[in-house]
């Protein structure tokens, strides 16, 4: 079959649209936490607090917090609400997990028990905050898992650098979170093009 010229002429326009039109709606914003008092700027969460009247798909994949020579790795780890985390043992030991309270609500204190090497556990974290892990079995063990509102968030690295990528074009409250300092918040606009936002977080 012939097309005609101007058909496909049309249909690369319309191409072009649609590519042009994923790129102005969405965006990213990167940066740097600085961390003032606290240890290092690694592991502070940064995220885009709940967008009213969205909510958003949990993945399918699993996340996996491990417990290895005694240490939960990751020692911070976000996920987006409704994610289910694998919770593995990869000492010769036994291990437990529980945490007191999510946010502080002792409502959503749990325990997952104990198991051993080999084993794993999965939980599926409904409540948005943050869950302090800790073993009974060796009280030096802890970790933390932060439910985000949003998948828009990300966790510092070593620099303090942080990147969250394929926001929606808008306007929202970028907020940030950490084990040793005070939250901080700051209004943030999303357009096309990458935004810089660096943040101080206090002890
Ligand atoms: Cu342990």
């Amino acid at each position: 079959m012939v097309i005609p010229k101007i058909v496909s002429a049309a249909a690369i326009a319309t191409c072009l649209l649609f590519i042009l039109a994923g790129v102005a709606f969405a965006g990213e914003i990167k940066g740097v936490v600085t961390a003032q008092g606290m240890r290092s700027p690694e592991g502070i969460v940064v995220y885009i607090d709940a967008i009213p009247g969205k909510t958003f798909t949990p993945p399918t994949e699993h996340a996996v917090m491990d417990q290895k020579k005694l240490i939960f790795i990751p020692h911070v780890m976000a996920i987006l609400k409704g994610t289910t985390v694998d919770f593995l043992n990869s000492d010769s030991v036994g291990h437990n997990v529980y945490w007191p309270a999510i946010s502080g609500n002792k409502k959503l204190a749990h325990n997952l028990g104990t198991w051993p090497q080999g084993v794993k556990k999965a939980f599926a974290f409904e409540d948005i905050g943050v869950a302090p892990l800790l073993c009974n079995v060796h009280s030096e063990m802890a970790a933390y898992i932060f439910v985000a509102p949003t998948p828009y968030f990300a966790v510092t690295n070593a620099q303090g650098e942080f990147t969250i990528k394929d926001i929606p074009v808008g306007k929202y409250t970028l907020k940030a979170w950490s084990e040793q300092g005070k939250p901080v918040e700051q209004p943030v606009e999303v357009s096309g093009a990458p935004t810089t936002v660096n943040l101080t977080v206090h002890r």
